[in-house]
């Protein structure tokens, strides 16, 4: 995906809002995600796969806040069971009518519905596979078990939840190495200290990370029978919690 470079953070705010999925950010967003989330491509790719291998006839894989759909691009693209349908849905409109735009250009024979809804009240049905790709830390904690309820109850036996998140850790040490090493890790990428700082403010009470105690104990709360990490790289990580 092209995408402009992100500089929405480059020059001084006097006053800087809180982080909305907003035109201005749609416009850059593959090139804000790629620089500001570690291993995110790594995870695009891996999402295909187990879509690949976890993905059952006549059911429907779920990329739930979707924004332009990379990861409902990399399942389509990896999917080979017959009659499935992905579902995917964000309640930012600039990013559906983004992703929209670039289905027509890359037309497949999956078939892909792209929804504008709040994700706390669609329903999940006939699933096999559900993406929460860096999602989930964007709804309030309080409405996070039941949420994920929601999927379970909706998920096939044998199915799936890939959940993507940042993380927060038990041991303050973690969290000031993990953080200070996301930080290098976006000055890697061009992003200077204004920037990393002005973000971050935005993100403040927007992006509510958790521990991966806390998720594990949740999902299965929520009824997974079995959830760990499959990938992770500093305070980012992606896990696969079993039906
Ligand atoms: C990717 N998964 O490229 N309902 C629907 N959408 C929501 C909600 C909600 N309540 N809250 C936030 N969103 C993508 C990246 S970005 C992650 C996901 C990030 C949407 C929001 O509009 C945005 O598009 C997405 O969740 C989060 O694999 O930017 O850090």
């Amino acid at each position: 995906m092209n995408s402009l470079k992100d500089s929405i953070y480059a020059n001084p705010l006097g006053e800087i809002s809180a982080f909305a999925f907003d035109e201005k950010v749609v416009s850059v967003f593959p090139d804000m995600i790629q620089r500001s989330v570690p291993g995110y491509s790594t995870i695009i790719t891996a999402i295909g796969l187990l879509a690949k291998r976890y993905a059952q006839p006549h059911s429907h894989c779920y990329d739930l806040g979707c924004s332009l759909g990379a990861a409902s691009f990399s399942m389509r693209e990896q999917i080979e069971t017959e009659n499935c349908r992905i579902i995917a849905v964000d309640n930012s409109s600039a990013m559906v009518s983004g992703f929209e735009k670039k289905l027509r250009q890359l037309p497949s024979s999956i078939p892909v519905d792209v929804l504008c809804a709040d994700i706390r009240d669609i329903s999940i049905e006939n699933a096999s596979v559900v993406v929460l790709n860096f999602t989930l830390q964007f709804i309030p904690i309080a409405d996070r078990l039941a949420f994920l309820e929601k999927i379970n109850q909706g998920l096939l036996p044998g199915g799936i939840l890939i959940l993507s998140e940042k993380l927060k850790f038990d041991d303050d040490r973690q969290n000031v190495l993990q953080t200070d090493m996301h930080h290098l890790f976006k000055k890697a990428k061009g992003y200077t200290d204004l920037e990393i700082s002005q973000k971050r403010t935005a993100l403040e009470n927007v992006l509510i990370p958790e521990t991966f105690g806390l998720h594990q104990q949740r999902l299965q709360q929520a009824g997974f029978s079995s959830a760990e990490v499959w990938f992770q790289y500093f305070n980012f990580a992606s896990i696969i919690a079993l039906k």
